[in-house]
């Protein structure tokens, strides 16, 4: 029988922006976010967060569904724009109100907050002072971070930076898709540096005040080539390096990969050595972000990688167009281990989006699917940890349907579903099948659900 430890943390996952609405409540300045979604023609169908779930007006329901759910965590993010309107300066002490509200719900409902300081939503007015491409910012989230822990700090056991760099440079300064919508490689190397070096000031400032856990989340996705070319083999190592080792090696191993200077090319920026020391100051955990692999050909018309997907026949994509694949979840655990060393692990996202059915008449919401993934990613989690990798928690993505970033809200990740008019909240099947599996420990994956 599959279980888990008892301790496992079993969790659900959100973000400021994607959920909470009221974006300019009570104080709070524009985030580049905002911003950004409010430009025509950037997020599909013209959606913006301006309402998202309107957690930040509904929250006490939100955690009252967490409760019934049995979760014993709750990652979410924090809205600095909220906090430090114009990113630095004086406080807005009305959006530290709202986190502290938030976070000693979930304490007395027994619910334990785990904060991210950073999940994309950058003050409007950082922007303008080039935001991450400044090597100021590092300073700047330092300074913010500080003023949250000492708020904070006394309550909260566990804590994450930044959520997943890579998309943050590669969305917004490669492609150009996510603000800033910059296409430029050599920013682009600026800011993933500054991103890198913000979370290590954030951890020192962290270290001086507070002895809690602190560490970074990280999205990775195996590479495989598509043909045993050495064609497709470089271009497979080069995405490999492009998205899973450039923010893993500096954090672990002190340097960058060396495919990195032929994806940025000869313009690519020296950095001071001593920022290595920095970047590596030890956290107390690494937090993973898993949702697919993807196979890879050479392509010349795709750079930063020249890497192109390719599609697997006969296998399953979410609605994302992403290869439902646990076996790399697997693989992703215990390449983590072998690599970089025996740490403990969160899985901080995983999750699927699948266009889900109305509500039957009895406001059932069938979503097997969804319910399949997450029982198959829970036992690849399962198996990683039997392998021998430290795998403390799992969160799943997402506790409710959201704004997903420029694909709007048509792309359904929730084990809650979130009406789109009304914002009625329904736990899915998946939501209910969780539930049953924290109450047991894992006991029933291996189980195969009934329809
Ligand atoms: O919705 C996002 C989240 O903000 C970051 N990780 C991936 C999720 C799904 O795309």
């Amino acid at each position: 029988m599959t279980s888990f430890p008892h301790d496992f943390l079993w969790g659900a996952a959100t973000s400021a922006y994607q959920i909470e609405g009221s974006p300019l409540a009570d104080g709070a300045d524009p985030s580049n976010w905002h911003l950004f979604a409010h430009e025509p023609g950037r997020i599909a169908g013209g959606e913006t967060g301006d309402i998202a779930c309107d957690h930040y007006r509904r929250w006490p329901e939100d955690i009252r569904i967490m409760s019934e759910l049995g979760l014993r965590a709750y990652r979410f993010s924090l809205s600095w724009s909220r906090i430090l309107p114009q990113g630095t300066g004086p406080v807005n002490a009305r959006g530290l109100d709202f986190y502290e509200g938030l976070v000693d719900a979930l304490l007395a409902a027994g619910i334990q907050p785990v904060p991210t300081l950073f999940h994309w939503d950058l003050p409007a007015a950082l922007d303008e002072r080039g935001g991450w491409t400044n090597r100021d910012s590092a300073g700047w989230f330092a300074d913010y971070a500080d003023v949250v822990f000492r708020r904070l700090g006394d309550r909260i056991r566990r804590w994450t930076t930044i959520n997943e760099p890579w998309v943050i440079v590669d969305a917004g300064f490669v492609h150009g898709v996510h603000p800033p919508g910059l296409t430029d490689l050599n920013l682009a190397a600026h800011a993933s540096h500054n991103l890198l070096r913000a979370h290590g000031q954030a951890v020192t400032c962290y270290r001086a005040q507070a002895d809690g856990e602190i560490g970074i989340v990280i999205n990775l996705e195996p590479k495989d080539p598509a043909s045993d070319t050495e064609a497709d083999l470089a271009a497979t190592r080069r995405a490999d390096a492009y998205m899973n080792r450039q923010y893993l090696d500096p954090l672990f191993l002190g340097r960058y990969p060396g495919e990195l200077a032929e994806v940025f090319g000869p313009g690519r920026p020296e950095f001071p050595a001593e920022d290595f020391a920095l970047i590596g100051v030890p956290m107390d955990f690494l937090g993973l972000n898993y949702y697919t692999r993807s196979v890879n050909r050479y392509d010349p018309e795709a750079p930063p990688v020249f890497a192109a997907q390719v599609r697997q026949p006969g296998a399953e994509y979410s609605d994302m167009g992403w290869e439902v694949h646990p076996e790399s979840l697997v693989r992703s655990l215990v390449w983590l281990k072998e690599r970089y060393g025996d740490r403990p692990i969160y899985i901080t996202e995983n999750g699927g989006a699948f266009p889900d059915p109305e509500p039957d008449d009895q406001g059932r919401v069938a979503d097997p699917r969804r319910r399949e993934y997450l029982r198959l990613h829970l036992l690849a989690v399962r198996e990683a940890i039997d392998r021998g990798v430290d795998v403390r928690g799992y969160f799943a993505w997402s506790l409710l349907d959201n704004f997903e970033w420029a694909c709007g809200t048509d792309k359904r990740f929730g084990i809650v579903r979130v009406d789109p008019i009304t914002r009625d909240r329904t736990v899915k099947d998946s939501g209910w099948y969780y539930r049953d599996v924290i109450a047991g420990d894992g006991d029933i994956l291996d189980q195969e659900a009934l329809e």
